[in-house]
This record gives C-alpha cells, sequence and structure tokens, in this order.
C-alpha cells in the first residue's frame, strides 16, 4: 500500500478532562502527594519538553541520537524487512526517521501519542522524507492500552520502538507490565527496540533535572497551569517550586513540586493543604544498571538479543526479542 495521509485514529479515552481532575484527586490525597507524570504533555508541556531535550545539561536525548546514529545499521539489521514500527509516546517523531532509514522496505510506522496536536504536525516532514512508508498516527494514552489498526501487509512483523528512557517514568513493575504490554502487541517474531537511561554519577543526574535555564522548572510547573485551566483549580502557582533530587536506594530521579509556604489548592470541590516544605510528587525517572536491565526484561518475558552503548556508558538501546 501506498497511503501517504491518514487522519489520526483517535483512541483517546472518552474523557480526558474527566481522567485528568479523577488522578488529581486520587494523587493529592495521598500521602505524600502524587500527580502521575503524563500529565506534564499537554502542547506546552510537549513544546517544553522539546527544549529539555536540547539543554545542555539534559545528556539522554543527544546520547541517545549518537547511539542510535553510530548503530542503527545493527538495529535495522535485527529488525529485518518489511517491519511495521509502533512508536509509543512519540511525541516529535525526532529518533525514528534514524531508524526507518536503516530499515529494509519497511510498511508502516504507528506514532502513538496522547498530545495528538503536536504528533500531527511533526509528521508533516517525516511524510515527505519517507513516502513509501504508511503513517498512520493513532491518538492515544499508551499506558491506557491501545490498539493499533490493521495494515494491509499480513505478514508484516511487529516493533515497538521506546525510545527516551520513556520506561524510567515507570515504577519497576509497571515497567515490566508495559513491556509485556508490548510483548503482546508485536507477538510471537516480534521485538522491541527500548532506550534506557544508565546509572551515573549522581551530580551528572541532578544537573540534568536542574537546568540552569530553567525549562525544566516551566515544565513541572506547568502542571499547575494545567490545573488552574483546565480544572478550574484555585492555587498560587508560584507559591511551589521545582526541585529534582537523586534517591540513591530507589535509583531514581525525583521531582517535586515543593510548597514555599502554608497554602491550599481547592480543586474538584476538595481542599489541599501545604505546610512550608510539604511537597507534591510529579516524576519519577528511573536509572537502570544493565543487570536491573536484564531482570527487568527477563520479567516482561522478553529476551536480550543485543545492546549499544555510547562510550561513557550513560545510555543503553537494547534489542529485545519477544
Ligand atoms: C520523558 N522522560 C524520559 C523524561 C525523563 O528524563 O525522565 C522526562 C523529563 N523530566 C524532566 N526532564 C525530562
Amino acid at each position: 500500500t501506498l497511503q501517504v495521509d491518514h487522519p489520526a485514529y483517535d483512541h483517546s479515552s472518552n474523557d480526558v478532562a474527566g481522567e485528568f481532575m479523577a488522578d488529581v484527586l486520587t494523587g493529592l490525597a495521598q500521602s505524600p502527594p502524587v500527580i502521575p507524570p503524563k500529565y506534564f504533555y499537554d502542547d506546552a508541556g510537549s513544546r517544553l519538553f522539546d527544549r529539555i531535550c536540547e539543554l545542555p545539561e539534559y545528556y539522554p536525548t543527544r546520547t541517545e541520537m549518537q547511539i542510535l546514529e553510530q548503530y542503527a545499521g545493527a538495529i535495522g539489521e535485527r529488525l529485518g524487512e518489511g517491519v511495521v514500527l509502533v512508536e509509543p509516546g512519540s511525541g516529535s517523531s525526532a529518533k525514528v526517521s534514524l531508524l526507518l532509514r536503516n530499515l529494509r522496505r519497511p510498511v508502516a510506522y504507528v506514532p502513538v501519542e496522547i498530545s495528538g496536536d503536536h504528533m500531527l504536525s511533526s509528521l508533516t516532514p517525516l511524510r515527505q522524507q519517507f513516502p513509501a512508508i504508511d503513517i498512520i498516527p493513532v491518538c492515544a494514552d499508551f499506558t491506557a492500552g491501545f490498539t493499533i489498526p490493521d495494515v494491509d501487509a499480513p505478514a508484516a512483523r511487529r516493533a515497538v520502538f521506546f525510545p527516551g528512557s520513556t520506561i524510567g517514568n515507570f515504577p519497576p513493575d509497571q515497567a515490566a507490565a508495559l513491556l509485556a504490554q508490548f510483548r503482546a502487541l508485536v507477538g510471537a517474531g516480534g521485538a522491541v527496540v527500548l532506550g534506557v537511561d544508565l546509572r551515573k554519577d549522581p551530580a551528572v543526574l541532578e544537573a540534568a533535572y536542574n537546568d540552569a535555564a530553567g525549562v525544566t522548572a516551566a515544565f513541572n510547573r506547568n502542571l499547575l497551569t494545567r490545573m488552574q485551566q483546565e480544572l478550574g483549580a484555585v492555587l498560587d502557582a508560584d507559591g511551589f517550586v521545582h526541585r529534582a533530587v537523586w534517591n540513591a536506594p530507589e535509583s531514581r530521579i525525583e521531582m517535586h513540586l515543593v510548597s514555599r509556604h502554608a497554602q491550599t489548592i481547592e480543586v474538584g470541590g476538595s481542599t489541599f493543604r501545604y505546610e512550608a516544605d510539604d511537597f507534591i510528587i510529579t516524576e519519577f525517572s528511573y536509572k537502570y544498571t544493565r543487570a536491573g536491565l536484564d531482570a527487568l526484561a527477563a520479567e516482561a518475558g522478553l529476551r536480550v538479543g543485543a545492546s549499544w552503548e555510547d562510550a561513557r556508558g550513560w545510555f543503553s538501546i537494547q534489542y529485545l526479542e519477544a
């Protein structure tokens, strides 16, 4: 087939605003309070995230791109011919062209993204670059489970491309469950190409999440703006500051919104109180060891077929076989 234009398949859960409200109310009622990181990615948040990827301190994107540039041939070799490549949480699809260029007669590329407009605007250049590949965007929250449209090539093998260490934003049990879901999606003979940030000097890690230009702080605090705008929350956005700290025992960076003084957030008929230094957890970003990665793959029922790293050993791309 040579279809080059599709509307986005909208698999997003019926009531996105209702889900945001429900998750905020549940999360803020917990101790410590939490807001799931997937709510970072509205249009403004997705644009801020793209800027994070360009920051001098934020090494993961750059490092993964280097690995992809160096080893895309080898990855393409493993993926073989006639693949349908699915990318959950594709964002601006910045990395996939490196891979697509190195695939033999790929059948389709299926980006799956919660931020639909952000995704669609980034697909035009990709379509121009790869006119022979069917590009089929799916607008969905990939954490909620999603289906992909049938591709008119029954023999095609499926592969999931999950770069960027997005897997690190899930606690290990959920990460394994998500990978198992990908394994089910690709089926026997399929593969998952996974990008994972590795454990390293805490000073490097903390700098990556506390950039000097304050973009990560704006990204974190965008959650408060979203709550005001979309949930009608009554809160003082300037009353919270960004913090990112390395939690060594848990092997994760934690992002917090720290209350500067005693205050309340009123939302959805509930009032939540914060004293000075109380904080809301907005993100975990787990950093793996190689042994931890092997265990993760095994728990998901995947075999590590190959893996590639940069020279510093900061980031890993894993080829996992279903
Ligand atoms: C998308 N994810 C892998 C990023 C990370 O590094 O955990 C999100 C991010 N948070 C702050 N900076 C970037």
